[in-house]
């Protein structure tokens, strides 16, 4: 029996989108997919729907009827200040809206990143009460979107995870994300999780597998019984064979949200 009736999946064609297509199949009767463009065909069990963040009324009848959301839409790197604000703030207060309005008030998967956080150095550990740093308009529109949940859990009832997403690959990359790596399969099992809590909330959750180099501490939400399988040390040999190591004064290897440190303020 899937725990959900209908599950949308926002920004359903991105990377991380192409992946919860095929990974969440199981956790709903039907899968309600939303992007811009390039869903393809629909496969069994699934909807495809077009539309983007920034129109709000096409977003209502998005919504409707869906009693699970993975937000996952919206601009998912350091850019303009003006691409930032369509997609992650309009954006995301229309989505909320949408909810607000609905008549099923899905629960919602905020993917948020751990750029909300990313000027801590890499030898802090941080829980999910340590205050934010974000590392760019992007990390800054992030913990936006997790303070909006907030808001609409404590005025309206709406629930929310935010998930505070790593480095969310098929292996890990470098040797910043034998820290911040979070398997498909680990963040798979944490959207199981946080959907079958009787009672979630409003949460704020690092999105990392189990990794020995990881720096950060989701204890407050070990009520959702999340237990991630996969430890990006298994990849270290295999990164210090074929990686570069950084200079230690480089972001990449002073800070926990690396680059993203050393971008600029993007213009239009
Ligand atoms: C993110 O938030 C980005 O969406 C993703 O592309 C990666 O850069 C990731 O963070 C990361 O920090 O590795």
């Amino acid at each position: 029996m899937p725990m959900l009736e209908k599950l949308l999946i926002t920004g359903a064609s991105g990377g991380l989108g192409q992946i919860c297509r095929q990974s969440l199949k199981p956790l709903a009767r039907t899968m309600r997919l939303t992007a811009r463009s390039g869903l393809g065909e629909a496969g069994e069990g699934e909807e495809i729907v077009y539309g983007s963040l920034d129109d709000a009324a096409a977003l209502a009848e998005i919504v409707e009827g869906c009693d699970g959301i993975v937000h996952l839409g919206g601009q998912a790197t350091e850019a303009s200040w003006e691409t930032i604000r369509a997609a992650n703030i309009d954006g995301i207060v229309n989505l909320y809206e949408a909810v607000r309005l609905s008549t099923t008030k899905p629960r919602i998967i905020f993917a948020s990143s751990n750029h909300t956080i990313g000027f801590y150095p890499q030898n802090q550990r941080l829980d999910t009460r340590s205050p934010v740093r974000p590392d760019g308009y992007y990390g800054v529109s992030k913990v936006f979107g997790e303070a909006l949940a907030s808001m609409y859990y404590d005025k309206f009832g709406i629930e929310t995870a935010s998930v505070r997403i790593g480095s969310c690959t098929a292996e890990p990359e470098n040797y910043r994300m034998l820290s911040t790596w979070l398997s498909h399969r680990d963040f798979a099992q944490l959207i199981a999780r946080i959907f079958a809590v009787p009672v979630l909330g409003c949460q704020v959750i690092y999105g990392a597998s189990a990794n020995s180099a990881g720096w950060w501490d989701n204890s407050a939400v070990s009520f959702l019984g999340w237990q991630p399988q996969d430890n990006a040390e298994a990849y270290r040999a295999k990164i210090e064979q074929s990686v570069p190591r950084p200079d230690p004064d480089a972001p990449v290897a002073k800070y926990q949200g690396g680059v993203f440190c050393a971008d600029p303020i993007f213009k239009e």
